[in-house]
């Protein structure tokens, strides 16, 4: 078997061998670079992705995208069996695998690395692959280097699951390996029944005259906007309008649309105008796993009144603890009640004001470094995990412990107080469990749970505006000459390497009011990220404009002068 292995690893590899002077590293979410310098990495990944499932026994993905990245770059994205992003104790072996010179040295890093891991080839456990990608025009030609790469080791299938958004392909992955149907169909399903069932829970008095349903929703010209167009035709209690869906011939993906350019931007995308001011608009990115809402903002209607992903969670935060409250509140006999964990999972870059507020609301907040790895991982912690990233991705995780008890608490309720406010608790709080994606943030029932909560509350966009204010932000970026000679730590909100650069960054900082600065590398795009906020606009953008050039003078182009 070793020596097949073997012959069939290097006679694939060598059909795509590495171009000239690249290199690539493992970023925040995966590969990702300009599409024509892809093939060796895509045909690798297909290669880390079969050995993932010889090594869990079960089935993972493998998702073609470079997300918000402009239209000519693509990249990969691996899903493990719960359908989160791979384990991190593997991306140095994909990073070395990706990097490896030649069909030899690729072979060597694989049969040592099968070792160490214990992995058989061709062993008697099924193995796995499901494809997906997104609309870019590089799409499809690549799955079929991934799907050589897959094949290239023995005893692994790949499935391919065609044009997807990100989220479609881990809940596939995730359902599937829970023997659960998995089709996008399903999907659809799931989500349109829960939302039909979260829906019908709105209490009455919140009647359909007065709350608006109308939503606009700007798909970035890709995958999310056209999937959205099939889910609204299975749903009820909704008017939505999809723009910049991905049709032929009309926009380009990214270009001045999508969650990034509206969130990082602060303006409307392509396709919106002076006739939408004062309505509820929401944004998806290129692979559909960022969701941001927005609205043309009355005073200037080049910008927008951004509620990013802050406000997003911050809304979740107070429906779930609302529900956790009615669930146990009157409860005479403590037997009955259901305490729960919740825990609120941020960034360097939520803004400081949402951070308050949650705590205000007595909720415990802790803080990763960028990226739904890292993220994920900590909300898994507790019962009930609510995670965001100020971007717009982010998701609501709840425990299988908690999930069985819920379910034990909802027949109790239904058969001794049908009817009850813990019954119609059990009942949303497991509603939710079902609509909100348990794998990955997924702008698409992101999307949904908003629009239920915002009917549950009777609220207008202006009303969740409102639940805080945002202390003004900045992002800027910085071209340097390696971006990697930038090391941080403490959720990357102070910087080791190089020296000398957080104490120019610190005295900056101190310059303004309320105010706080950070740096820390891309791991999607080659630059230098800049976050500054203050307690006014100006000072933010200036404290933004102050550092970049201090980044400039440490790291700059000229340094490679
Ligand atoms: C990916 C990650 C996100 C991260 C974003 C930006 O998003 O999944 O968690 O926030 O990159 O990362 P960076 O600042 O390192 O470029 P996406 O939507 O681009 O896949």
């Amino acid at each position: 078997m070793a020596e097949e292995q073997r012959s069939v690893l290097l006679e694939s590899a060598a059909q795509f061998p590495v171009p000239h002077g690249v290199t690539l590293s493992y970023g925040t979410a995966g590969f990702r670079a300009e599409a024509s310098k892809l093939s060796s990495t895509l045909f690798r990944a297909g290669i880390i992705a079969a050995l993932r499932s010889l090594k869990t026994g079960c089935t993972v993905g493998l998702m073609i995208t470079a997300s918000h990245n402009p239209v000519g770059d693509n990249g990969v994205k691996i899903a493990d069996p719960d359908g989160s992003m791979m384990a991190q104790s593997w991306e140095p072996f994909a990073e070395a695998l990706a990097n490896a010179e030649t069909p030899e040295c690729l072979v060597e890093l694989v049969f040592q690395f099968v070792k160490e891991e214990g992995i058989t080839f061709g062993g008697e456990r099924p193995a796995e692959v499901l494809l997906g990608r997104d609309t870019r025009p590089t799409g499809e030609a690549l799955l079929e280097v991934s799907k050589q790469g897959i094949k290239a080791i023995i005893g692994v299938v790949p499935l391919d699951m065609g044009i997807v958004t990100t989220p479609q392909l881990h809940w596939m992955v995730w359902r599937k390996n829970k023997g659960l149907n998995a089709l996008e169909l399903d999907y659809f399903m799931q989500l349109s029944e829960s939302f039909r069932c979260l829906i019908e829970m709105v209490p009455e008095g919140i009647t359909k005259q007065n709350f608006d349903l109308r939503l606009i929703v700007d798909g970035a010209n890709g995958v999310g906007g056209m999937k959205l167009e099939q889910l609204k035709e299975l749903l009820t209690g909704q008017e939505i309008q999809v723009r910049n869906a991905c049709k032929q011939g009309l926009g380009v993906l990214n270009e001045r649309v999508g969650a990034d350019y509206v969130q990082k931007e602060k303006v409307a995308p392509c396709g919106f105008g002076p006739n939408d001011i004062g309505l509820r608009c929401a944004s998806f990115d290129g692979d559909a796993d960022r969701l941001v809402y927005f609205r043309i903002s009355r005073v200037n209607i080049n910008s927008v009144d951004l509620v990013d992903g802050d406000k997003i969670l911050s809304l979740f935060a107070l429906f779930i603890k609302e529900q956790l409250h009615m669930l146990n509140s009157g409860i005479k006999d403590l037997k009955n009640a259901l305490p729960a964990s919740l825990g609120i999972v941020q960034t360097a870059y939520a803004n400081g004001a949402s951070t308050d507020y949650l705590k205000q609301l007595g909720l415990e907040v802790v803080f990763t470094p960028t990226g739904v790895k890292y993220l994920h991982k900590k909300a898994a912690e507790y019962d009930i995990g609510i995670y965001f990233e100020a971007n717009g991705h982010g998701t609501i995780l709840f425990s299988e412990d908690f999930l069985s008890k819920l379910q034990e608490k909802k027949n109790y309720f239904a058969a001794s107080s049908a009817g009850s406010d813990p019954l119609k608790a059990c009942l949303r709080l497991l509603a939710v469990s079902s609509l909100i994606n348990q794998a990955v943030g997924d702008a698409i029932s992101g999307l949904l749970l908003v629009e239920a909560v915002l009917q549950y509350m009777g609220w207008t966009v202006q009303n969740w505006i409102e639940l805080y204010h945002d202390l003004p932000s900045r992002q800027l970026k910085v071209k340097v000459a390696d971006r990697t000679a930038v090391i941080t730590t403490d959720a990357e909100t102070q910087v080791l390497r190089p020296f000398g650069l957080q104490e120019a960054i610190d005295a900056e900082t101190a310059k303004y009011d309320r105010a706080r600065c950070f740096i820390r590398p891309s791991g999607t795009e080659d630059v230098i990220r800049v976050y500054a906020e203050a307690s006014y606009q100006e000072a933010a953008d200036s404290l933004a404009q102050s550092v970049s050039q201090h980044v400039d003078r440490f790291l700059g182009l000229q340094s490679l002068k």
